[in-house]
């Protein structure tokens, strides 16, 4: 492989060697750069250096063998598999390679575990996850803003370069997360990323490295450690399916087949066929993954998705190598073990394939079995995000082993019974589809994301939308996520605009949102609607855990029952002017209920025996507890 490699691309690599005074070998990277003791049998290191066409490694810790070597790329690259014996000791592997041209070393930290108690603990549907994009949240270190590594990055004006915002930042409002009540981070991805304008992360340049304007490894870990310490979780985007263009690999790949294709031939993410092809009148504005999930679709109907590179430039990983699916399973191991991270949501799920991530989640699940993943299945139809839920094989026969998927369909009928005057019904027919899900509980609820224009600011939104939206998400049944600062209206079209700094988070701005005497009264309003229903959710298990049950559905009322054993809850949803709704409880399991008392909104109810009416305000959700 490396000498077809050499021969493809003379000018590569290997004319670096004329600076060095002889051709002896030289080791300038080590992936990963340590690792622990009884966490794998084996490890494969990724050496990159020149001249490292070895002869023999050998390392000098008992217990610690030598299985196999491989040099690649014209000597650029040393592949080395370790054996880790059981009776291995913790210390610093010096391992020393031999060529024909001369001998070179790597060390490789090698320690014992750390205590695992409270750490990889994974969400339940009592939690409630809070997505930001370190950025742009709060400038906790401004000694980071520009690295010297990259001059004139650095620049709140524009939309596209860092504005300075880092993990101190965020470690820093852990109290103001905690007060508005959510429970677990979602960080976009914190890896290194290759230029300017690669600020929110999806861009690696070295999947072993904390981008240098959010922080260090060591403020990772200490994020982490203070999260742990408040009893908050946090959750590491992870993106196996794709570096950035500036990661070192795109001019050098360690194999020929390293990605899906080279940076001067690949295909790009695109469907063969139009929409039409489904029957879609016009263009979604999502990727067909129907394909994808289709038992009579051949392979052309769905390749491009799975290794052409997203957004046309993005290298797209070859994650059927076995030796590229071994890098990414401990890449997502190292994260975890380095930091005690709770849980990976995953970006771009279904442009890997599925065997990898039926793989990669044994992998996983063998050392971290709590540990939550979620996919990204940007797609309104839960009968195509369905099919990628982990925890059931369908007719092709593999489980990808993800926890659960974002509720992407849920969040699609959200914005068009909110926004754009669409049947409330379209609730229930979304709900019914949980028959489709193995654990719809854990189903990742949400109304904004990154990818997304803000709720307030789409068309036809208004503040008194924004609470129904945040009043649903609450209430239904799943794990919501909130996007930061939707809590105090924060308003941005499409992307870059949806990524506004938040208000307060520098030194120089002028308010500060963190804290309430720096919130509008408009903001406060708001932060304190949401933080009232995310304290009803931490008392009522109903709201947490309850099943959920439908009461009545029409075009513009969703009435909803959650049951637990404990208690029985009414939520009345109106998404129009005030009316009157009267309903039979009889054949539910409201049925027998003598009282209601309302917890929250502004709806009221009467029961006489198992007639209930109902005056609920315009635009309005309410909670009601029955006994
Ligand atoms: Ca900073
Ligand atoms: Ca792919």
């Amino acid at each position: 492989m490396a000498a077809s490699l050499a021969a493809d691309a003379p000018a590569a690599g290997p004319h670096q060697a004329a600076s060095s005074p002889d051709n002896s070998p030289v080791v300038t990277k080590v992936e990963p750069p340590n690792w622990w003791l009884r966490l794998t049998p084996e490890l494969m290191v990724l050496l990159s250096g020149r001249h490292l066409e070895a002869t023999g490694v050998t390392c000098n810790l008992p217990n610690l063998v030598v299985e196999r070597t491989q040099a690649t790329a014209g000597g650029n690259y040393l592949f080395v598999w370790l054996k880790l014996g059981a009776e291995l000791k913790s210390g610093t592997a010096v391992c020393r390679i031999s060529t024909p041209t001369g001998t070179t070393s790597f060390e490789l930290p090698l320690a014992a575990r750390e205590q695992t108690i409270h750490k990889f603990q994974g969400l339940t549907p009592a939690d409630v996850v809070y997505l930001i994009m370190p950025d742009r949240f709060a400038n906790g270190d401004p000694s980071n803003d520009e690295p010297a590594e990259a001059p004139g990055s650095h620049d709140r004006s524009k939309a596209r370069a860092y504005h300075g915002g880092d993990l101190r930042g965020i470690r820093e409002h852990l109290d103001y997360l905690k007060d508005l009540g959510v429970t677990t981070l979602w960080l976009t991805p914190i890896v290194k990323n290759g230029v300017a304008e690669e600020y929110h992360g999806y861009g690696a340049a070295d999947l072993y490295a904390v981008e240098p304007h959010l922080g260090s490894l060591r403020e990772y870990q200490e994020i982490v450690a203070a999260a742990h310490q408040q009893r908050m979780k946090i959750l590491f985007d992870i993106v196996p399916n794709h570096v950035g263009p500036k990661h070192p690999w795109v001019a050098k790949p360690p194999l020929p087949d390293w990605f899906h294709g080279t940076a001067q031939r690949h295909t790009n993410v695109s469907s063969p066929v139009s929409d039409a092809f489904y029957g879609e009148a016009e263009k979604q504005g999502h990727d067909l993954f129907e394909a994808i999930v289709d038992p009579h679709a051949p392979p052309r109907l769905w390749r491009n998705l799975t290794e052409g590179w997203f957004a046309g430039v993005l290298p797209d990983m070859n994650t059927e190598n076995p030796v590229v699916a071994q890098y990414l399973l401990q890449n997502a191991i190292w994260w975890a073990e380095s930091s005690g991270l709770d849980g990976f949501r995953i970006d771009t799920f279904p442009y890997v394939s599925r065997q990898f991530w039926a793989r990669w989640h044994v992998g996983l699940r063998r050392i971290y079995p709590q540990l939550t993943t979620i996919g990204e299945v940007f797609h309104p139809d839960a009968s195509v995000t369905s099919l990628f839920a982990g925890g059931q094989r369908r007719y092709d026969g593999i489980d990808t082993g993800v926890s659960t998927v974002f509720d992407y369909p849920m969040y699609f009928a959200l914005r068009d019974v909110l926004l754009n005057g669409a049947p409330v019904g379209r609730l229930a027919d979304v709900l019914r589809h949980d028959a489709l899900y193995p654990r719809p509980d854990a189903l990742v609820t949400f109304f904004g994301n990154h990818d997304v224009p803000r709720f307030v600011s789409a068309e036809g939104s208004s503040a008194a939308k924004l609470k129904l939206a945040f009043g649903l998400t609450l209430t239904l049944r799943g794990i919501p996520e909130l996007y930061y600062g939707d809590e105090i209206g924060m308003a941005g079209g499409g992307d870059p605009d949806n990524r506004r700094d938040f208000p307060g988070g520098w030194r120089e701005d002028a308010r500060n949102a963190f804290t309430e005497d720096g919130r509008t009264r408009e903001q406060q309003e708001l932060f304190s609607y949401v933080q009232e229903i995310l304290k009803l959710r931490r008392e009522r298990t109903a709201l947490r855990s309850g099943r959920l049950w439908h009461i009545f559905s029409d075009e513009s009322s969703y009435v909803f029952a959650r049951e637990s054993d404990e208690e029985r809850l009414l939520m009345v949803f109106n998404n129009s002017k005030a009316r009157a709704i009267d309903l039979t409880l009889r054949d539910t399991p409201l049925q027998g209920a003598a009282s209601a008392t309302r917890l929250f909104g502004e709806a009221s109810l009467k029961l006489a025996g198992m007639e209930a009416h109902i005056d609920a305000p315009p635009q309005s959700l309410s909670i009601f507890v029955l006994n």
